[in-house]
């Protein structure tokens, strides 16, 4: 017969299963919902290998739960607003929207040779008008709800990408698309509240997400519990934020961040010259530089405060150490305490004041190099000696300054508000008209969308692109009719992608973001799947979303998916990240071409596993290659060879057992281990069909269910085989098959035999062997008879099940 083809029978399935509907999901279907999503591409042009590494592991998944009688939803579309359309068309000079249309038809075909079963009927970008009015729509909403405001004040400015970014974008300081060091800027910009949700959003009590994302998302809300203390300055009132309040005694100076409102009404005349100087060298710093500085910088205003507790004065100092974005942008210094306090002090020759001291250690050696910022016994602190060190001492003594009214439990966050203004074209128009009378104002729903002309001239200049079309800025207000202008920022593309998967569940719905009923239905995402760099962009902005959502009523849930798992990276042959510059890339249309998909999929689920990933081995791919090539030989060819004798047994413990240990690693996500049982299980096969078993009902069976264990896998080849079998219907409709556990156990097992007390080899033997069937496999075994050899036998036992002991003179 023909010898396995992949390019044969890929295509023809591809085309008859599109053609049947296989994979359009009904939500009515019988079963109960299974919505497996893996994070939508951006269309960049095409798919590379780390794609197919997403998508068509985690489809073997989704395929294994539909065998297993879930109605599976599992759609794909596009993240096609941002940045890369918009550099790609300046430089090439292209529209935008053409380029970003002609790569999503481009990507969608690559897509579909994957042999995937996800139902493109659901497919949409989320530059499609009738997709991003509704996040118009949204933003309208959340504005009506005071959850989307504009505020002036520093923020972060990538001067390559020409735009603002969130906190989140800006990662050590670079900007996280391109990788500019971030500038900051004074400008007044849209931002959404997510700090409302910042505690909901540390409760993962609904969503099972990997201890990694978990931690990074508590680490980026970080959450803060201490108080707010008073230190009276000769200008009113100065409030400081510490998580210490039991070193309050050990407070010596104040610091203020330079930014500071207050910084130039303490400066004294004498200290004028000094201070702004500093001022100029500081705010040229990022705030990542600051804090990363080894060496502390800093100067001393000429003013002091009083202490709140001891009525003593202490000076207070304007240092860039201090964040001007957090807490109340001053602190008072506890050098004796804490280690930026401390090299503070030490530089700048200010006092130091141990107040906490280790329970049975020595007072703290103010000349050494180390403060104390462990937990211990209050000192020097008056009515506070004594206690000892922790929450409860915090609470108590918080509780003694909340009465005397100069301090108050407060808790903080790291987290700010998403600011999501940008100032470049390719995006969401933002929905707001300004009224000379009325102010900011929302753009009606029934005017939505705003569309995003064309033909503007998008060259970055920081300005937003939009500004120079006049049309577009024409707008009347929703109050009075009378002429505004509309904003000509977009929103930040992270917008499009923190509700997209409630519109797979109704797609094409136009009264609303999504069907409610439907959305009800069908959400959670019950397997979400993508890379770990989203932990706090795209994973935290979803999960507000859906929190946001839940209180406008659109949803009933608090939590977009059940379960994230992040998959690992495929790296180039050389163990390097894949990239055009290093002329690493591995192209899958080209192992497409060469080997098929099938073959391309095998190897991605075999290479590593999927939630570490590994390199690219180019030789590598040459198993997963001839492994199906056996695979079809198995079905369609005459094998040739010696006769060899598998039992009836053997045969059926091998398919049954493979099917149960599959069976778990589907479920665990453990997709390597079940590509390595498949190959063993085609061995077991292979020498099967030599035996005098292929001629029995056994025979059969192994073949089927070994079909369909492929399926999932392997889908083409899988259908192939199995229509070739004589099955009317798709093998992609067929049910996971249940494993007999009577078969799934040997009848033998391995007993280790002794002589004389030591253990000198292992036989097979039925599980239900006698003594002396047990004793006559000992003595047959080579290892254990050379012991025996002239020796004179004294005494010979079978523990049944445990061990053969044989003793010899
Ligand atoms: C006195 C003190 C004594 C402090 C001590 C710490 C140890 P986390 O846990 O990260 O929230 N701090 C407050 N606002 C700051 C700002 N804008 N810039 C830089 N540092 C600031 O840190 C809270 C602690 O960081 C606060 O508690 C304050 O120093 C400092 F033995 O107050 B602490």
């Amino acid at each position: 017969s023909e010898r396995y083809n992949p390019h044969a029978i890929e295509a023809k399935w591809q085309q008859r299963w599109a053609e049947a509907g296989l994979y359009t999901f009904d939500p009515e279907a019988a079963g109960e919902k299974f919505y497996a999503l893996t994070m939508f591409p951006y269309p960049s042009g095409n798919l590379h290998i780390g794609h197919w590494y997403a998508y068509c592991v985690p489809d073997a998944r989704a395929r294994y739960m539909r065998m297993n009688g879930r109605n599976v939803l599992f759609p794909m579309g596009f993240d096609s607003f941002g940045l890369p359309a918009e550099n790609a068309a300046i430089k090439n000079n292209v529209d935008p929207r053409q380029w970003t249309y002609s790569n999503i038809e481009y990507m969608t075909g690559q897509f579909q040779r994957m042999g995937t079963m996800i139902d493109w009927s659901r497919k949409f970008a989320t530059s499609d008008p009738e997709y991003y009015r509704w996040n118009q729509w949204f933003f309208a909403e959340m504005f009506k709800r005071g959850l989307a405001y504009k505020k002036g004040g520093l923020v972060n400015w990538c001067p390559k990408d020409q735009t603002v970014l969130a906190n989140e974008q800006v990662v050590g300081g670079k900007c996280e698309r391109c990788g500019t060091q971030v500038e900051r800027r004074n400008l007044s910009q849209w931002y959404l509240k997510i700090t409302d949700y910042a505690d909901e959003l540390l409760d993962f009590g609904g969503t099972d997400m990997p201890e990694r994302v978990r931690a990074m998302q508590t680490h980026w809300i970080g959450k803060s519990v201490g108080a707010e203390v008073v230190f009276d300055t000769p200008v009113g009132p100065e409030t400081v934020f510490t998580t210490r309040p039991d070193t309050l005694m050990g407070a010596t100076f104040l610091v203020l961040a330079p930014e500071h409102a207050k910084v130039a009404e303490l400066t004294t005349p004498d200290q004028a010259e000094t201070v702004k100087a500093y001022l100029e060298v500081a705010g040229g710093k990022t705030d990542v530089e600051r804090q990363q500085s080894t060496d502390k910088t800093g100067v001393f205003t000429g003013s002091f405060a009083t202490h709140p507790v001891g009525g003593h004065q202490i000076p207070i100092w304007v240092a860039d150490y201090v964040l001007v974005s957090y807490g109340t942008g001053s602190i008072m210094a506890v050098p004796a305490h804490d280690e930026r306090d401390f090299e503070f002090a030490k530089k700048f020759g200010l006092d130091i004041v141990e107040v906490i001291r280790p329970e049975g250690g020595e007072p703290l050696d103010i000349t050494g190099d180390e403060a104390y910022s462990g937990e211990g016994l209050i000192v020097n602190s008056g009515e506070f000696d004594g206690l000892i060190g922790g929450k409860a001492s915090i609470e108590t003594i918080i509780g003694k300054l909340e009465e005397r009214g100069i301090a108050k439990a407060k808790t903080t966050f790291r987290l700010r508000d998403w600011l999501v203004s940008r100032q470049r074209y390719w995006g969401t128009p933002i929905p707001i008209v300004y009224c000379p009378e009325h102010g900011a104002q929302a753009v009606p729903a029934d005017q939505l969308p705003v569309l995003l002309p064309d033909n503007v001239q998008f060259m970055p200049n920081g300005q937003s692109p939009l500004k120079q079309d006049a049309e577009f800025r024409k707008a009347t207000c929703p109050v009075c009719g009378g002429p505004a202008e509309r904003d000509t920022d977009t929103m930040d593309t992270f917008v499009d992608s923190s509700w997209y998967m409630y519109r797979f569940t109704s797609p094409h719905f136009d009264e609303g973001p999504w069907n409610p009923t439907l959305a009800d239905k069908l959400m959670p995402i019950d397997l979400y799947t993508g890379g770990i760099e989203h932990a706090i962009l795209h994973l935290l902005y979803s999960r507000f979303w859906t929190k946001v959502a839940r209180d406008m009523n659109l949803t009933t849930i608090s939590e977009p998916f059940k379960v994230l798992r992040n998959q690992g990276i495929i790296l180039g042959p050389d163990n390097e990240k894949m990239s055009k510059s290093r002329g690493n890339v591995i192209d899958p249309d080209d192992l497409v071409r060469e080997y098929g998909a099938d073959v391309v999929r095998t190897y991605l689920a075999f290479i590593a596993p999927w939630e570490v990933g590994g390199p690219w081995d180019p030789s590598g791919i040459n198993g997963p290659a001839k492994w199906l090539g056996r695979v079809w030989s198995l079905y369609f060819d005459a094998i040739s060879g010696p006769a060899e004798n598998v039992s009836e047994h053997d045969l059926r413990y091998a398919v049954h057992s493979t099917l149960k240990k599959i069976t778990a690693d589907f479920e665990r996500l453990s997709f390597n281990t079940i590509v390595a049982s498949l190959m063993e299980l085609t061995n077991t096969l292979v020498k099967a069909k030599r035996s005098p078993v292929a001629h029995t009902p056994a025979w059969n069976e192994a073949l089927n269910l070994f079909n369909l264990m492929l399926a999932p896998l392997v889908p083409h080849i899988a259908e192939e085989i199995w229509r070739e079998r004589g099955n009317a219907q798709s093998v992609h409709l067929q049910t996971w098959p249940a494993v007999d556990e009577t078969a799934a156990v040997r009848d033998s097992i391995v007993i280790g035999v002794q002589v004389s007390g030591k253990v000198r080899g292992e036989v097979e033997i039925s599980k239900t062997a006698t003594q002396e069937e047990a004793l006559a496999a000992a003595r047959a075994n080579p290892d254990i008879a050379k012991h025996l050899e002239g020796k004179q036998l004294v005494k010979e036992v079978y523990v049944a099940g445990r061990i053969i002991n044989i003793v010899v003179r």
